[in-house]
């Protein structure tokens, strides 16, 4: 969840100065706006076989334009010019758009894109089969800064006292071993909600691609290897501490701690938040009632708790399976297994949500669907029991869970959605007869098509809306476009999910990736908001922003940026992206977004990269 009042009191001192400084700093191209052209390209690169589209935009219409690739060492010429064909329509503040194809360009190296004659270039890319080689691996230190307990990127220890108890079955402030798992973003609450599904996304991301992933780091993070794959390790941690979050067979606990989080940038080993035992105390720990809840002013509308139960079930099942069979641990595996039993059950007792339990202010995980993870959850649980009910189980909620999603909706609430894409109709389509997968396959592609269509309408083809967490949602359209593939070998969605993959690494109005430190050499996020990145300076690679937001939304929040806004030539009153520590509606990473990630990131390189 967001570190929402943290933003609004760091660095007083730069307040003063912004309209100066703003003046001072922008651009020169920005105070000549009539002449303005600029050239976006992914800013990783490109599989030989993607399809490749730049995007050039301009303040004025430049019918002669024409592009060419150039060598990014030699700055030779290698591919065109080529005409950039006829304006691709207005996005934001900019009237024209020029989309520029070179699909059939396939070479292996770096390069850049010029605008022929017009001295303006892309930033450099990598065309070739190795072009996203090892991003995940690096992506999943990101995760080792996020560690609850145990801290290894700041080698520290956090938190050993969460938690005590709220509306539990125990008396209330009943002391609890809950240590573990996950800080949620850039502040220091975990949640069941969120974490559940990250470890879930390592698990499936694993399965899908045994015997890729490296080990370099022991089971704390630190840098020795442990003969167990690194992704696994990361998954471990999260798996730990869902286990200690239901302590019983019919109990589950699903958040520590709350807003009361917000006091203010610190470090998590350092937490001068009170939840009523002092500062760096001990937290509260919500049990999973099923009902509202909210112990300030604020609760939350919750109607059960299958969200929760179907997705602890999956990554339980998937868990056992793994380490049953990659890592000869029957031990361990049979303690997942039995524990993803029980909590499904739970979720069959209390059909519905359990939302993100607030306190003081309103915001919080607003998740409203749970039979896509009641799907998920008896899909893998027959995949390990052959267990008839299971399988009769995710047949229904299959049905349940249909099409409902974000997808081709101009809007949503914080959450609603959850998971973004419903990976059970992909985990139980191996299991059902051919008419069964024809419907599951009709359920993604009818929620595809809906965001193609939407995103033939701009320039830039993104289908999917601005609301918070926008890149939470493009990570989640580009798992689901290439798990269509995978089921039906129709790659009809491919070329969307590369034009969402190209916008997330910096083929966007801002030139952004949106991703901290990928590349390496790029132009990446550099004022994350997060009380480690802020305190430390250190960067905390691979983690995926929120992303740009709608700007009639950014404005509901009245945000206060810390500093000068290099971006300001390319806001608009559509959308709005800040690389700005006060913004944590746009620029402040989570760690399910990131985790969401993770999948595809491997595709691109080991799956058909290697093609
Ligand atoms: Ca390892
Ligand atoms: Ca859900
Ligand atoms: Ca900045």
């Amino acid at each position: 969840m967001k570190n929402v009042r943290s933003a609004v009191l760091p660095i007083a001192g730069w307040l003063i100065l912004p309209a100066i400084l703003l003046l001072a700093s922008l651009p020169a191209r920005a105070l000549s706006q009539q002449n303005a052209l600029f050239v976006r390209a992914n800013q990783v690169g490109y599989l030989p076989g993607d399809s490749k589209v730049a995007i050039a935009f301009s303040a004025t219409a430049r019918p002669d334009l024409r592009f060419e690739l150039a060598d990014a060492r030699s700055g030779d010429r290698v591919w065109g010019p080529q005409s950039t064909g006829p304006n691709a329509g207005a996005y934001g503040r900019y009237p024209y758009h020029y989309r520029l194809d070179f699909t059939d360009f396939t070479k292996p190296g770096r390069y850049t894109l010029r605008l022929t004659g017009a001295g303006v270039e892309s930033l450099p890319f990598t065309v070739g089969p190795d072009a996203y080689h090892d991003l995940h691996e690096r992506m999943l230190t990101y995760f080792h800064q996020q560690r609850c307990g145990y801290n290894p990127f700041l080698d520290e220890a956090c938190h050993r006292l969460d938690g005590r108890t709220a509306y539990g079955p125990l008396p209330d402030s009943t002391y609890l071993d809950v240590s573990g798992g996950w800080h949620d973003a850039g502040d220091d609450l975990r949640y069941l909600l969120t974490s559940g599904n990250t470890a879930g996304r390592m698990l499936f991301t694993y399965r899908e691609n045994r015997g890729k992933f490296h080990d370099r780091y022991n089971a704390l993070g630190q840098p020795h290897p442990n003969g167990i794959p690194d992704i696994l390790d990361e998954a471990k941690w999260g798996l730990d501490w869902m286990l200690k979050m239901h302590p019983a067979p019919d109990q589950l606990y699903h958040q520590v701690a709350d807003d009361r989080d917000h006091t203010g940038f610190k470090l998590p080993y350092q937490d001068t938040a009170d939840y009523g035992w002092g500062p760096n105390s001990y937290r509260v720990v919500y049990y999973a009632t099923g009902k509202p809840q909210g112990l300030g002013k604020y609760r939350n509308t919750s109607t059960g708790i299958a969200n929760l139960a179907g997705r602890y079930a999956a990554v339980m099942a998937m868990a056992a399976e793994i380490w049953e069979q990659d890592l000869d641990d029957p031990i361990t595996a049979a303690r997942f297994l039995q524990a993803g039993k029980e909590v499904y059950a739970m979720g069959l007792q209390q059909p519905g949500c359990q939302e993100g339990t607030p306190c003081l202010a309103p915001y919080r995980y607003h998740e409203i669907t749970w039979a896509d993870d009641m799907e998920w959850g008896a899909a893998e649980l027959y995949k390990l029991t052959r267990q008839d009910d299971y399988l009769t189980d995710a047949r229904r909620f299959a049905t349940l869970a249909n099409t409902v999603s974000w997808m081709g909706a101009d809007t949503a609430r914080h959450y609603e959605y959850y998971p973004f894409m419903n990976l059970g109709h992909y985990e139980l389509f191996p299991l059902v007869d051919a008419a069964f997968q024809d419907t599951l396959t009709g359920y993604y592609r009818s929620q595809l098509e809906a965001l193609r269509q939407r995103a033939l309408r701009n320039p830039y083809r993104i289908g999917y809306p601005f609301i918070w967490c926008s890149n939470n949602l493009a990570a989640a359209l580009i798992t689901q476009a290439l798990l269509y593939e995978n089921m039906t070998g129709d790659d009809r969605y491919r070329s969307m999910a590369l034009e969402v993959r190209d916008w997330l690494l910096g083929r966007n109005p801002w030139g952004v990736s949106q991703f901290v430190g990928i590349p390496a050499d790029g132009v990446t996020p550099q004022d994350p908001h997060g009380s480690i990145p802020y305190l430390t300076g250190r960067e905390i690679t691979g983690g995926l922003n929120d992303g740009p937001i709608y700007t009639s939304t950014y404005r509901q929040h009245r945000l206060e940026l810390t500093g000068p806004d290099e971006y300001a030539p390319f806001q608009s009153s559509l959308v709005v992206f800040h690389d700005d520590i006060g913004d944590y509606a746009t620029n402040e990473p989570t760690l399910d977004g990131t985790a969401e990630t993770l999948f595809w990131m491997v595709y691109f390189d080991r799956v058909l990269g290697k093609k």
